[in-house]
């Protein structure tokens, strides 16, 4: 069968043949240069709520990520975001077997995998609709860094990797919950605020970025887990990266220390 070559299927340099918004003023993921950050006193801590709840989610393999829709009520508001945002979906980026692989980099420095929660205003009914305002999406960005040891917060998750292999696979992951997946609220004081897009296409600049600056500990073989899954032309599913984008004028923000 015929199978057209859409967005994922060609790369990063030739996203902007089909969608133009890929080449405009406001793209993520950049390069965080820490001494250009603004320290801003609205950056308070971010207020979460559901996190803690546990759930049942359904982890997919969409041919070019892994993602687990969250299917009850979690927000985010505080910390100088204009609206109550709730989460939609999360995802991962990753290298190689634990090799570079997030799209935010600090002072150029790439970390092995990176996690989005993609939240959407709460206002707005779909993620279709939330993508037509400017800040109508707001996701979470955190970091992981190898540790020796494992991270038994993450064995549940894993262990779901290897029934996701191939692309349209899913499984249910029964009870996880949001605030797992993540650092603890003392170690999330500390971030980077800016306004970009989408990092795959359509690109769409409607996007207010929160990157938390400390990493989230996961083995090298929990992070080479990752590159066991395949993507839609069944090659590994490795370096699910976009470079980082130019800042355009842009400033980062960044919360007190
Ligand atoms: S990200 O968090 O900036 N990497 C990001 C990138 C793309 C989406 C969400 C978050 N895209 C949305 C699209 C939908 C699509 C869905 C699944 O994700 O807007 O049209 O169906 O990829
Ligand atoms: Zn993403």
């Amino acid at each position: 069968i015929q199978v057209t070559c859409e967005s994922h299927c060609k790369g990063p340099d030739l996203w902007h043949e089909a969608h133009r918004e890929c080449m405009s003023h406001r793209q993520s993921p950049i390069n965080i240069v820490t001494k250009k950050t603004r320290l801003d006193p609205r950056l308070t801590p971010l207020e979460f709520s559901g996190y803690q709840e546990a759930f049942s989610g359904i982890l997919k393999n969409n041919g070019h990520s892994v993602t687990v829709s969250v299917p009850h009520m979690a927000t985010v508001g505080g910390g100088d975001l204009r609206a109550t945002y709730k989460a939609v979906q999360f995802h991962f980026h990753w290298g190689e077997n634990g090799g570079p692989g997030s799209e935010h980099t600090i002072d150029g420095e790439q970390y092995p995998m990176e996690l989005h929660i993609v939240h959407m205003r709460q206002d707005f009914s779909t993620l279709q609709d939330a993508l037509k305002a400017p800040s109508g999406v707001a996701v979470l960005g955190f970091f992981y860094e190898e540790s020796r040891s494992s991270n038994r917060k993450y064995d549940g998750f894993i262990e779901a990797l290897n029934k996701v292999e191939h692309t349209n696979d899913n499984t249910t992951i029964r009870s996880i919950s949001l605030s797992n997946l993540i650092l603890s609220e003392g170690n999330m004081t500390k971030y980077y605020r800016y306004n970009g897009s989408l990092t795959t296409p359509p690109c769409t600049e409607a996007v207010v970025w929160t990157v938390f600056e400390n990493p989230i500990p996961l083995s090298k073989d929990q992070l080479s887990a990752f590159s066991n899954l395949k993507f839609h032309n069944n090659t590994p599913m490795v370096k699910t990266f976009r470079p980082v984008q130019p800042h355009k004028g842009r400033f980062v923000h960044r919360s007190g220390s």
